[in-house]
């Protein structure tokens, strides 16, 4: 056996994810691939799951079936949004995602073989004008899609910056005519134990996976409802085929494979924040000074480089969104 080097972003004692309060801290290691079936601790071994950068090939981790929609892409790119750090290599975004209704690792990659991507409808619903289900392949093609950089920052304390392919919320939210007693935008993931393991091993946990933002959160020009990543359509671990993407919250906030949009009068009940509303709060914008219970949120580790920044107010996005937040 030969040691790798031990990547700053593999998770410390003081950086764990949400899962490992409610699994046991033994079973959340031995999911990550830190602990062998005996139980010995192999930390700093070539247990596999950090490995995946350098050993697996592009064409097993990133798989892109085409659609009716495929040939929109790439979309042309909106100079606008800039980045502050080079784009995270598409094979290091894709082997290392959060999606819990497939695994508690991050190797979600291998764990999503059975999820259909096609048919798939999203059903715009509540308190609006113009209810309607749409098929997904439909509602892009009427929808005026661009690609943007965007950082994704992580509660976890990692970050990446990706090229997202999709449309500005807000042309939804106008075409579905929300009513004025319309308040918040209520997403929902599948419900779909059949394919994804978490929701059949974790059945105590508040499925399907909901979030939610303010009516003005919805609307603000930054939030999107992407469809793509990397200049093609999404692979199954990004959130196939269409996910939200709010770069200046916690990336919990920016829910997967939606299937589901309603417009509410009050305030959902949203996934992590049912399961610890003391760790996960509703807002959750990106900011250094308000730390985490279990870990300071100061600093960020950006995947694929090993480098260390300072988090900043809003994850950067402020010129955009710090109106919304007269409180701070
Ligand atoms: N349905 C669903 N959406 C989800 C999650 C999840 O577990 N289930 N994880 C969230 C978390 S914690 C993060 S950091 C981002 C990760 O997005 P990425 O894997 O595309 O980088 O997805 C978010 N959306
Ligand atoms: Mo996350």
């Amino acid at each position: 056996m030969y040691i790798k080097k031990k990547r700053p972003w593999e998770i410390p004692e003081n950086k764990a994810a949400p899962e490992e309060v409610y699994l046991g801290r033994r079973k959340f290691l031995r999911d990550m691939g830190y602990l062998s079936l005996g139980g010995v601790m192999l930390s700093g071994l070539g247990t596999g799951v950090f490995g995946l950068f350098e050993e697996n090939k592009k064409e097993d981790v990133i798989k892109v079936p085409a659609t009716k929609a495929s040939n929109l892409y790439p979309a042309k790119r909106n100079r606008i949004y800039t980045l502050d750090r080079p784009l995270t290599d598409e094979l290091v975004a894709g082997s290392y995602n959060n999606f819990y209704e497939f695994s508690s690792g991050k190797s979600v990659w291998k764990h999503i073989g059975k999820m259909q991507l096609r048919p798939w409808t999203v059903e715009v619903t509540g308190l609006v004008e113009k209810p309607r289900t749409y098929d997904v392949d439909d509602l892009v093609r009427k929808m005026p899609l661009e690609e943007r950089l965007y950082r994704l920052r992580c509660v976890e304390a990692w970050a990446i910056a990706v090229p997202w392919t999709g449309f500005p919320m807000r042309e939804l939210v106008k075409m579905a005519r929300p009513l004025s007693n319309a308040k918040f935008v209520t997403m929902t993931t599948f419900m779909k134990p059949d394919w994804a393991s978490g929701q059949r091993l974790r059945f105590w946990q508040p499925w399907p996976y909901v979030e939610g933002l303010t009516m003005e959160e919805a609307t603000n020009e930054l939030t999107l409802l992407a469809t793509g990543i990397y200049g093609h359509e999404l692979p199954a671990q990004h959130g196939a085929p269409i996910r939200l993407v709010v770069p200046w919250k916690y990336g919990f906030k920016s829910i997967k494979s939606i299937v589901k949009i309603e417009f509410t009068a009050n305030r959902p009940a949203t996934f992590w924040n049912t399961v610890a509303p003391e760790e996960y709060g509703f807002v959750s914008n990106v900011n250094p000074d308000v730390p985490h219970p279990r870990w300071s949120q100061k600093t960020e580790k950006i995947i694929g480089t090993d480098e260390e920044r300072p988090t900043v107010l809003y994850n950067g996005y402020g010129e955009f969104v710090s109106g919304i937040y007269p409180k701070g």
